[in-house]
């Protein structure tokens, strides 16, 4: 197993964390990140990773359904694919590594590795995933999930905030709604996934490990659930006369965080929004839409926090005589890690001089869509304070070194 020169480190793990902040800079927001699936900043985003791409010797490519690609081939025409990578999209006011940190670690591996003149034993690619976070369509993992052959058609008509459907989206970005199909990876081609992402919590700062890896990455549904009852004048309505579905929505989101709390298994339960119609002061709101977002370390715990939930909504909605209807938009399932990345990660982290401990992951992650089409393993990087989502959130810059020096005694004990 190969290990970097320090200097090497430093100089690949700075550019990265510069870079990190030249795309913080492309965002939609003043003064803030955010980046979303087919906006002019998701192409001017691709636009500038593709230029480290090909300084790092790297043929680049966009595929059907934006993903931003990196290949530095082997020698081998007949080599198999190692695929690395992570997302460049992000949640609105996000901090600057989730996800992107991953992409461009990754293009300095290639950048090493094609500087050292190194013939790999697989065509190593670099993926830069359009929309890990579903913020503009609600719905999550499409570039990832479009490599696995499991884009979603329905998906197309999906609109955002400003009634804008997906499908125009991609039109408009240049790209062909009737060719996302294409963007499916050859699954006899591609022999491993690997990902490289903030922790986002606690766990490897409270036993101050700079890196972690991951044994699974915890199942997520996600779903609005919707209360409909009668708007009404908030003046001459009698309380006991009412159908508000404001205070449903209220008691359904307490209900849902105690819920949550009882479970023994970390499990987590999360109300985003709630979003009450019309939405003004005096009228009373004849419907609300909750978010959920639930989340467990197996889909048998999964299953059961959203039994309960469910019969707490039902109850809530009958109780108030209001209509009750769940409209699920994203689901994943709990996936483990492959044993035999897991193993080449640790020992990668040994030969390196970090005792890295084998963590869970609370947070979703591209790994998850591709896990079906190939063996996957993930290498997380310490969050200070655990924050995540946030623009506070960080790294420690020999943390981003370390695991740069990681990851490439693990891809060079790759055979
Ligand atoms: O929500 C998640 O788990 C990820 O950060 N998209
Ligand atoms: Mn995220
Ligand atoms: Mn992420």
């Amino acid at each position: 197993m190969q290990t970097l020169d320090q200097t090497v480190v430093k100089h690949h793990g700075k550019r990265a964390l510069e870079r990190c902040q030249s795309l913080a800079g492309i965002s939609e927001m003043d003064g803030a990140i955010l980046r979303q699936y087919l906006t002019p900043e998701h192409k001017r985003c691709n636009q500038l990773v593709a230029i480290w791409m090909e300084e790092a010797g790297m043929d680049t490519w966009q595929d059907e359904v934006g993903n931003q690609w990196g290949c530095l081939a082997s020698d081998n025409p007949g080599a198999k694919r190692l695929v690395i990578g992570s997302h460049l999209d992000t949640v609105p006011n996000a901090g600057a590594f989730d996800g992107i940190l991953g992409v461009l670690l990754a293009i300095e591996l290639a950048d090493i590795a094609h500087q050292q003149g190194i013939n790999l034993p697989f065509h190593l690619d670099i993926v830069g995933f359009c929309d890990e976070e579903g913020t503009r369509f609600a719905t999550t993992l499409i570039g990832s999930k479009a490599l696995a052959g499991n884009f979603d058609p329905g998906w197309l008509d999906l609109t955002d905030v400003n009634g804008v459907s997906m499908s125009e989206a991609l039109t408009a970005f240049g790209l062909s709604p009737e060719d996302v199909g294409n963007a499916r990876l050859p699954k006899d081609d591609v022999f491993g996934y690997l990902e490289v992402h903030i922790e986002q919590g606690p766990v490897l700062e409270a036993a101050d490990q700079a890196l972690g890896v991951v044994s699974a990455i915890a199942g997520a549904k996600r779903a609005v659930i919707e209360f409909i009852g009668q708007s009404d004048h908030a003046g001459t309505t009698p309380m006991d006369m009412r159908k508000d579905t404001t205070v449903a929505a209220a008691e359904l989101t307490i209900a849902i965080e105690q819920i949550a709390k009882q479970c023994q298994h970390n499990e987590v339960a999360t109300v985003g929004y709630i979003n009450a119609k019309p939405g003004v002061a005096n009228v009373i709101s004849g419907y609300s839409a909750v978010s959920l977002d639930a989340r467990a370390q197996s889909d048998d715990d999964l299953e059961l926090l959203l039994y309960k939930i469910s019969r707490t909504a039902k109850a809530i909605a009958s109780e108030r005589q209001l209509e009750l209807s769940w409209q699920w938009t994203h689901e994943a399932e709990t996936v483990a890690c492959d044993t035999k990345f897991q193993q080449q990660l640790l020992a990668a982290c040994h030969a390196n001089g970090e005792d890295s401990p084998v963590l869970t992951s609370g947070a979703g992650h591209d790994a998850m869509a591709i896990a079906p089409i190939c063996p996957v393993g993930m290498l997380f990087i310490r969050s200070p304070g655990g924050i995540s989502h946030h623009p506070a959130e960080s790294v420690i810059p020999e943390d981003v070194e370390k695991a740069l020096a990681v990851m490439y005694s693990a891809i060079s004990s790759i055979d």
